[in-house]
């Protein structure tokens, strides 16, 4: 069948939007009429190759739409259900069977290797192979081959109303922010969370810390719209992450240091001073991606033991798709998770355009709207 995606054909380049051709889903796949795709700095890097997956190639996994084909033994999902597309897992490793597929032994080849686990893509242009199953989905495109593990039935909550173009960013984003909140630092009743980063992820933290009702919910960003942003979704304090005088008013906040600390920006110098905020049993959560594959940070041993700091990286925020993902839609329905306030829909033709809003810092998620 013929797709239209946007295909990655070189680093640091715009994505050019192509006609390719798709398979018909395998036994365990489902085919997903793609209505609307999250942009995730994600994609990007994989474009610019610090995930080295080769090119050409059709990124993108924060892909909604709707079940149009199913492979023979699929029983979760049947054509016609809504659907979001999270990341994929192989479901027999130790991890997976712990429940922990966000750490499958697998993930890095099933998620970024850009093909399935035999070797082979369902996409192809003219006969030569494209690059697919991105986060077993790769749904930069009008329709994507996922697996049924990667699929997350939303058909009730859409049907009730919810508009499905723009959920795909709870398989990725928001729910690495939301998640990192309340199932990796399970953030408590009345502590103090501060989180560096305001975009995507770092305010669905903010709104998952007002869930958990963290007392002080303090935002550090450049941007001032996000700052503002921050406000309004729960932050009780924020900060401009150039302020010469941060650590002072932190201080100020948490004289004790705060009880957790969540760092978006991968950036070495933040995640140091992240670590230098927390106090007593404080605990550290990593999101953000470093600029380099070979970014270090370094941190004083002995304050870590003497104050007994937990340092914890997080991956798609230690969530299991099938649950966490309705329960956020769940939050949502009852105003308690306005997630839509961070997005900003572009048609599929102005798919570049969207990416040069999103690296301007005009939008906090951009969503193509593909069918
Ligand atoms: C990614 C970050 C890099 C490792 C895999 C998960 N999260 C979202 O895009
Ligand atoms: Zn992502």
């Amino acid at each position: 069948m013929k797709i239209k995606a946007a295909v990655a054909k070189a680093p640091h380049s715009n994505f050019s939007l192509e006609t390719l051709d798709i398979e018909k889903p395998r036994a365990n796949e489902v085919l997903v009429k793609i209505k609307g795709v999250g942009i995730c700095h994600t994609d990007l890097i994989a474009r610019d190759q610090f995930i080295p997956i080769p090119l050409p190639a059709v990124l993108g996994h924060e892909g909604a739409g709707e079940v149009v084909a199913v492979g023979d033994e699929v029983t979760k999902v049947h054509p016609g259900d809504a659907v979001i597309l999270s990341f994929l897992s192989c479901g027999h490793c130790p991890r997976c069977e712990e429940g922990l597929s966000t750490y499958c032994q697998d993930f890095p080849t099933l998620n970024y290797g850009g093909c399935r686990a035999d070797g082979s893509t369902p996409l192809s242009k003219e006969g030569a192979p494209v690059s697919g199953s991105f986060f077993g989905q790769s749904s930069f495109a009008t329709y994507a081959i996922a697996s049924e593990r990667n699929v997350v039935k939303v058909t009730d909550q859409v049907t009730k109303g919810v508009p499905l173009e723009i959920l795909g960013p709870l398989g990725c984003g928001i729910q690495t922010g939301a998640g990192s909140v309340i199932n990796s630092l399970r953030c408590k009743k009345g502590s103090s969370l501060i989180i560096f980063g305001a975009g995507a992820v770092g305010l669905s933290a903010v709104m998952a810390a007002k869930i958990r009702q963290c007392k002080t919910i303090i935002a550090v960003d450049p941007v001032t719209a996000r700052r503002d942003l921050a406000l309004e979704l729960g932050a009780t304090h924020v900060f401009d992450s150039a302020d010469d005088n941060l650590a002072d008013k932190i201080l100020a906040l948490c004289p004790r240091g705060a009880d957790y600390a969540l760092d978006t920006s991968g950036n070495p110098t933040v995640i140091n001073n992240a670590i230098t905020s927390l106090g007593s049993y404080g605990v550290l959560g990593l999101v953000g991606v470093p600029p380099n594959i070979e970014s270090l940070s370094s941190f004083n041993i002995a304050h870590l033991i003497t104050y007994g700091i937990q340092i914890k990286g997080i991956i798609i925020g230690d969530s299991q798709p099938d649950t966490f993902i309705p329960r956020l839609i769940d939050l949502y329905i009852s105003g308690d998770f306005p997630f839509d306030r961070l997005i900003k829909t572009f048609a599929f033709e102005a798919f570049n355009a969207a990416i040069d809003s999103h690296k301007k810092g005009e939008c906090v998620k951009a969503v193509i709207l593909t069918n």
